[in-house]
């Protein structure tokens, strides 16, 4: 079942930063020993290739963007027995080798083989499946998922169920298992707790509909566009902040609403100014908040250490903490069964080619998710 041929279909390449995607035609290689070739046919847009779009994060270009995919096996390389071709799976920005030290600690998700903190887009074996104009094109996060066909490893791939249904499920792959691990693992909300949310985009709202199923009592929404309000309280926030209307910083106005903060605080804008007032909105003793967010490459937080001193914590979580392969096919098994209903999150969906007119979706206010179809 191995495949020699190159496969010519389109891709989204993104030359630069700060331009629209361009719509080229693509040479993909076959899959090397240990990779998988996938036949995308769902993609969601993540505020983290936004992010890479607007110059915010640095990762080599040009490149192949987007990280939230859902396809099917086309072709495997050598030796790759957890998927054959016709099976559904997701790709994964941070994969689980199941061997390496970090992945058999019982805690954490980072794999040694990780190429989400320092992103080289390539290959482990330091080369690149992509070609286009006779030019090499850089992967992200060894995932790519903004063309009709993309190369992954094996370790990031994971295989779900026959049911699943495609055109939904691709956010089962970053958006979905960010937020609901952030709640579940990282944080652990508590019934009867408050919380206050920062950012209500996609990733914002999965981190609301986790809080709500931990059956807080309060869940505040902060965002500057209000757009997102009408989303954000259907899904369970009960308090909508804008802080561009506030007159007083909004953590004082957090604080204020609950005698002195919040139990779990939540960052999903990528802003280091919003982690500290994320920060600062928590309860100075038993406060937890949890950076969800990713900020620009290179930025520094700056705040007053006594904050963290009366045992108020800060902590990190990157894909929910889940140990990827291992976790989210269980996910997307449970929305099969219908026991959570992640729908909501995907506004609008438009085919492959419009992903232009789909940023700008993203950019506009009432897009939460847009998946784009191939
Ligand atoms: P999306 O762009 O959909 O949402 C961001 C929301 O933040 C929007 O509703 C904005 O209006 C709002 N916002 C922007 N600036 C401010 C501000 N100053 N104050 C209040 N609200 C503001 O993005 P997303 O939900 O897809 O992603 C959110 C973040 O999560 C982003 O930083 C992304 O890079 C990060 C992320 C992290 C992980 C992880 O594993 N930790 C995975 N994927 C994405
Ligand atoms: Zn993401
Ligand atoms: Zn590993």
């Amino acid at each position: 079942e191995t495949s020699s041929t190159v496969i010519t279909c389109w891709a989204a390449i993104a030359w630069t930063a700060n331009a629209p995607l361009s719509i080229e035609k693509v040479e993909v290689d076959p899959p090397k020993p240990g990779e998988v070739r996938i036949k995308i046919i769902s993609s969601g847009l993540c505020g983290t290739d936004k992010h890479i779009l607007d110059g915010k994060n640095k990762v080599p270009l040009p490149a192949i963007l987007g990280h939230e995919g859902a396809g099917i096996v086309e072709s495997i390389g050598e030796g790759v027995t957890s998927v054959k071709p016709g099976d559904k799976v997701l790709t994964f920005p941070i994969p689980e080798c199941k061997e390496c030290q970090f992945c058999l600690h019982p805690k954490g998700n980072m794999c040694l083989k990780e190429k989400v903190l320092s992103p080289t887009g390539l290959m482990l074996d330091g080369t690149s499946r992509f070609t286009c104009r006779g030019r090499k094109i850089y992967n992200l996060f060894g995932t790519s998922t903004f063309t009709e066909y993309t190369v992954v490893h094996e370790i990031a791939v994971g295989k779900i169920d026959a049911a699943a249904p495609m055109d939904k499920v691709c956010i089962m792959s970053c958006a979905v298992p960010t937020g609901f691990g952030a709640v579940f693992n990282t944080a652990r909300v508590t019934p009867g707790s408050t919380c206050v949310v920062f950012g209500l985009g996609g990733v914002g709202l999965a981190v609301v509909m986790g809080c709500k199923a931990s059956g807080a009592s309060r869940i505040i929404g902060v965002d500057i566009n209000e757009k997102k309000f009408p989303p954000a309280r259907a899904l369970g926030v009960t308090d909508c902040l804008n802080p561009r209307n506030l007159k007083k910083p909004v953590q004082e106005v957090v604080k204020e609403m609950t005698g002195g903060g919040v139990d779990f605080a939540f960052e999903v804008i990528g802003n280091t100014d919003t982690v500290v007032a994320a920060l600062e909105s928590c309860h100075m003793s038993y406060g937890v908040c949890v950076m969800v967010g990713e900020s620009p490459s290179n930025s520094r937080l700056s705040f007053d250490p006594i904050l963290l001193l009366p045992e108020r914590s800060l902590k990190g979580s990157i894909m929910g903490e889940y140990k990827t392969r291992s976790c989210i096919p269980k996910l997307v098994t449970d929305y099969i069964q219908k026991k959570f209903n992640t729908d909501p999150l995907i506004t609008h969906q438009l085919p492959f080619q419009k992903i232009n007119e789909a940023f700008e979706l993203l950019h506009g206010g009432y897009c939460i998710r847009c998946v784009l179809l191939f």
